[in-house]
């Protein structure tokens, strides 16, 4: 990881990327870092203006809906639709992709990521995912950019590497990170643990083999496990190693989203060296049947992913 000498604004770098659209993307990305501001200064005083705790209703994916997932749907959508630069939106919070115009971006998000996390004053983030629009439905290697902010930073990709930015005090995000590179190999895995009963033997075997103590390769890895997909990536992404959500007994398909969670990461992943797969397949190639489509995620270090695919497989022992 490079620590970053030259300040250099989100806008600004995103302006300089080489992508012909890079003046409307800089919108788009920029409506959304203000978006992600707006949601940092409710999630901050959330105890204080009753807005903890559930709406008492479920979303299309039977999930408790709490009132910050609800009320940050609405601030991304409203950031977005200004723009004037989207066609559709895919939200986890909104049961059918909402059209807004002929032409434009078709961007997916996650409001807030990790809304287990929100009550006990846990780390949560939005994820989005920008593909040239108006299809809803696109594979993840059509994605122009991706990124996600937990807290006061956003990681991003245009598909020229992956690069950090920190709010400053004037309200600016500056970059803080360049050209973030992956491990090619760490020291932890991230997985609920508390599922094994439910996971294939495949996986079960590969973190019984993360377990086993063998200095030689860097065993026993350590645990760590968030329960919110932003922060435990954005540690993958830092440090190396690998984030599990597998398939499991009863949900075959894992839990986690492939539009607007599984995809961009991936993205991000792999413009950081990392790689991303079912287990089975490259999650980028997968291509999204219908908005909500779950899959099952292995994604991280280069060589930890491959050998958690070679477990599935039945390849290593
Ligand atoms: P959410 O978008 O409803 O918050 O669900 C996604 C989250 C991920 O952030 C996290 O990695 C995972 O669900 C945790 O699930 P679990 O509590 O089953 O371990
Ligand atoms: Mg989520």
């Amino acid at each position: 990881m490079k620590m970053t000498s030259s300040p250099i604004t989100l806008d600004a770098y995103v302006r300089a990327s080489r992508r012909s659209d890079a003046d409307s993307l800089a919108v788009v990305v920029d409506h959304l870092a203000e978006a992600g501001k707006t949601i940092a200064q409710q999630l901050a005083q959330a105890a204080l203006i009753g807005q903890l705790g559930t709406t008492g209703t479920t979303n299309v994916q039977g999930e408790s809906v709490k009132k910050l997932d609800l009320w940050a749907n609405e601030v991304v959508m409203a950031a977005l639709e200004e723009t004037g630069l989207v066609s559709v939106l895919v939200s986890e919070e909104m049961d059918e992709p909402r059209r807004v115009a002929p032409a434009g971006y078709a961007v997916c998000f996650d409001p807030v990521d990790g809304s287990s996390n929100l009550d006990v004053n846990g780390i949560v983030g939005t994820i989005f995912s920008i593909r040239p629009g108006p299809d809803p439905l696109q594979r993840g290697t059509n994605q122009v950019a991706a990124g996600y902010g937990p807290s006061t930073v956003i990681v991003l990709t245009l598909g020229e590497g992956v690069d950090a930015f920190t709010l400053d005090d004037g309200g600016r995000f500056v970059r803080s990170h360049s050209c973030l590179r992956m491990p090619a190999r760490g020291r932890t895995f991230s997985v609920n643990d508390g599922h094994t009963a439910k996971w294939e033997p495949g996986i079960r075997r590969y973190i019984d083999w993360l377990r086993e103590i063998d200095s030689a390769s860097g065993r026993p890895y350590g645990a760590r496990y968030v329960g919110s997909l932003v922060a435990d990536f954005h540690r993958t992404l830092l440090e190396g190693g690998v984030y599990l959500y597998p398939a499991e007994m009863g949900r075959a398909s894992g839990k986690l989203r492939l539009q607007y969670e599984a995809a961009p990461m991936a993205f991000l992943a792999e413009q950081a060296g990392g790689r991303a797969s079912t287990g089975r397949e490259r999650i980028m190639n997968i291509r999204p049947t219908t908005p909500h489509q779950r899959v099952p995620l292995l994604i991280g270090s280069a060589e930890d992913v491959s050998l958690a695919e070679s477990y599935i497989a039945g390849r290593a022992a």
